[in-house]
């Protein structure tokens, strides 16, 4: 078994008239302003915890990466949950450790960034178990104290066992109590949403996204101008579709009034995953183009320490509940509801972006500003 990262590299041999900044891919300044993050927010004060499993990282790249966009080094802690090592960035299967970092510290330099690195082993039992040993140190870690995780990793639930997943939504739903907002990519695979090519071909909600108390972030595709429609399979150059669908495990948590059916739907919301409008990131000192959930998912979490930040100066705790408020402020966080595309993927037939909450993109991608405002004044 692979590392079960939701990565997608832009394909070199396949430029897309929509990357950005002449093919170079988005870079901080514009993600900033497309989605008009707050210019007077740092995420000072905040911790942001990226779990990683069997990906390191070079901080020498990371660095290049923020001196390249005018962005200070962030303070960046390694906790090696297991005794695997930082491996520095040096095998292939690192960009997801570099990509989660550079992104996370480019929307919140002013941040802590505590890497809790684990191993994750060669099968989906030993894959439940690093998770679960992750979430277990991270419940226990006191000295560190995170405010929101960001975790890019996942497979569609039928690859895990139920028991495990049920556990790993039970240690979420606790650091969620204690104020520790977990963020977890939706899958890159669409509403088919294995890794494995080769079926069952049907639809597959992701795991551990459809967690209840997790915010599940899926995929856009965003244009320069600002619009965006759903992160939707067109072929090889852009390689997947946002994961959505419907949990077979967990029952509609009951904040999800806004979601058909009698199961967790998801994603919650979306942010840019297309590879064909990706980000920049720096990888083995060269640059290089990626997408995928794993990309929306730590910018989204920077978001999240964002508004813990303004929330301290405010003398308020961090956000707890968040998935919850999600739905009940659903009109008031200045979601982008997104209309067109849909997550069929590897022959599985997914669902549409409609108006309002859908299984591709959910409440849609933010305009951070309205969504900061509205977490810091009516979230309690
Ligand atoms: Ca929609």
């Amino acid at each position: 078994m692979h590392v079960l990262k939701h990565i997608h590299f832009a394909d070199a041999h396949r430029p897309s008239q929509a990357l950005a900044n002449g093919g170079q891919g988005y870079f901080p300044a514009d993600i900033r302003r497309l989605y008009n993050i707050p210019t007077n927010l740092t995420g000072a004060g905040q911790t942001i915890g990226i779990l990683e499993f069997s990906s390191g990282y070079s901080l020498q790249d990371a660095t290049l990466f923020w001196q390249m966009h005018g962005i200070t080094p962030p303070n960046v802690v390694f906790v090696s949950v297991d005794g695997t090592r930082n491996d520095g960035g040096t095998s292939v299967d690192d960009e997801e450790a570099s990509l989660d970092l550079q992104w996370a510290a480019a929307i919140a330099p002013g941040a802590r960034f505590v890497i809790y690195e684990a191993n994750a082993g060669e099968t989906y039992p030993e894959f439940e178990a690093a998770m679960l040993r992750t979430l277990n140190y991270i419940v226990n870690d006191h000295l560190h104290q995170p405010s929101v995780l960001s975790i890019s990793y996942g497979d569609g639930e039928d690859s895990f066992d139920a028991e495990a997943l049920q556990s790993i939504a039970d240690l979420i739903q606790k650091l969620d109590e204690r104020g520790v907002t977990v963020c977890i990519a939706s899958g890159d695979q669409g509403a088919y949403g294995l890794h494995n090519p080769f079926g069952p071909y049907a639809r597959h909600a992701d795991a551990p996204a459809t967690s209840p108390h997790a915010v599940a972030v899926g995929g856009t595709h965003l244009y320069a101008h600002g619009g965006e429609c759903a992160w939707t399979y067109l072929g090889p150059q852009n390689g997947g579709a946002s994961g959505g669908g419907f949990s077979d495990i967990f029952a509609k948590p009951p904040w999800q009034t806004a979601v058909p059916g009698h199961a967790r739907g998801v994603p919650d919301l979306a942010l840019n995953a297309d590879p064909a409008s990706g980000y920049q990131i720096v990888f083995q000192g060269q640059s290089a183009i990626v997408g995928g959930t794993s990309v929306a998912c730590p910018v989204f979490a920077a978001i999240i320490a964002l508004a813990n930040e303004r929330r301290a100066t405010l003398g308020r705790k961090p956000l707890s509940s968040l998935p919850q408020y999600l739905y009940t402020y659903a009109n008031k966080l200045g979601f982008h509801d997104i209309v067109v595309g849909n997550n069929t993927y590897n022959g599985v037939i997914g669902y549409e972006a409609i108006p309002g909450w859908d299984a591709v993109t959910g409440f849609g991608s933010v305009d951070a500003t309205q969504f900061i405002d509205t977490l810091v004044k009516d979230v309690p």
